[in-house]
């Protein structure tokens, strides 16, 4: 019985054994187990959506407004019927949305559409607009009314970060004269993530 036991352990423990019962060593197929584990490990990261709301147009909203910025007027937007505005005389917008960035991130990127509409002339920046992930400037990305556009602009924006909850900014400066208005739409961030 005693035998019979052993025999059973070892086989259970991937060894082979030979017709006199005896052990031979490691069964030969523990190293394909080991590459099809492998295999099975490696994967291809795919693009996972970590913003909500990032059009504007559904609901629940999300963002918080610092005012009501959220905004069906003035501009037709890129998706209809929303767009975030900011921007008025003398006063600083906010826009702010947490999100989280996923373990194993290899890759996030900030994409979205902006106008800048101004009666500032374009020579020196009286009013600004930027995007921050907790409290830290989004490269590529800074407005002012030196840049006006006629229509939606595209940007893309690599952002280096590491996993945990952030909180994302949108925000906005006017002096006292010759209003900017900042518009957004359309607004996703992504994250190369395994499923
Ligand atoms: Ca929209
Ligand atoms: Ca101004």
């Amino acid at each position: 019985m005693k035998a019979i036991m052993l025999i059973v352990v070892l086989v259970g423990c991937g060894f082979e054994i030979d017709g006199n019962g005896t052990s031979i060593g490691p069964d030969a197929s523990d190293a394909l187990d080991t590459t099809l584990d492998a295999q099975t490990d490696a994967c291809v990261p795919q693009p996972r959506e970590l913003l909500a709301n990032g059009s504007f147009d559904t609901t629940p909203k999300i963002w918080i407004e610092t005012a009501p910025i959220i905004t069906d007027q003035d501009l037709v937007g890129d998706t209809a019927p929303n767009v975030a505005k900011l921007g008025a005389l003398d006063t600083s917008d906010a826009l702010y949305q947490t999100i989280q960035i996923p373990d194993g991130t290899t890759n996030v990127i900030l994409t979205g559409k902006f106008q800048v509409r101004t009666s500032e002339p374009t020579s020196i920046a009286h009013d600004t607009a930027r995007i921050d992930l907790e409290g830290v400037p989004v490269a590529l990305f800074e407005l002012d009314n030196r840049t006006p556009t006629t229509g939606w602009e595209t940007f893309v924006a690599p952002i280096n970060a590491s996993p945990g909850i952030k909180l994302l900014t949108i925000s906005s400066t006017n002096d006292e004269a010759l209003a900017t208005s900042f518009y957004f739409d359309s607004l996703s961030l992504t994250a190369m993530v395994c499923p």
